[in-house]
């Protein structure tokens, strides 16, 4: 981010509560805004993974966000960061009970919320098992980081 970029993103955190924001963070204030605030804003409000994207950037894991966190998870959001950074956390966020591996219940929980729960049981069973049969390189029935960058390489539009 430009100084400036930082700047504009600082005053979207405070405007969110200003209440509870200072304009003066020379003193590094212990001040963090409530998932409820981070999640409505427009980026995020429509976003199936919202609390999961909150969750994973904020410090204390249940999304709530101190300016740090909130600039992290913009820059992160942003077309201008590198794949590798925008598939390490995709990872992350679709590791939904974060054991460092996308199994069958998370890719079930991923699909589910990618298409708003329009699909039957069968069909994201299904789904699920392509996807980890494709993409599962040393045959564990699940996928770990690397067999998920390596998915991303073959299939670009997904980061999307
Ligand atoms: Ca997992
Ligand atoms: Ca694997």
């Amino acid at each position: 981010f430009t100084r400036k970029e930082i700047l504009r993103l600082f005053y979207r955190y405070r405007d969110l509560a200003p209440q509870l924001v200072p304009l003066d963070y020379t003193n590094h204030p212990d001040v963090k805004l409530p998932y409820e605030l981070i999640g409505s804003m427009p980026e995020l409000k429509d976003n199936p993974f919202r609390q999961r994207i909150a969750e994973v950037f904020s410090e204390d894991g249940e999304g709530n966000m101190t300016l740090d966190d909130f600039l992290d998870m913009f820059s992160v959001l942003s077309e201008m960061a590198p794949r590798d950074l925008k598939a390490y956390y995709a990872f992350k966020i679709y590791d939904f009970n974060s054991d460092d591996f996308i199994c069958k219940s998370d890719l079930e929980k991923t699909l589910n919320k990618l298409t708003r729960n329009e699909l039957t049981d069968d069909e994201v069973r299904m789904v699920c098992e392509k996807v980890i049969d494709e993409a599962d390189l040393d045959n564990d029935g699940r996928l770990s980081l690397e067999d998920f960058q390596h998915m991303i390489v073959r299939a670009p539009e997904f980061l999307r």
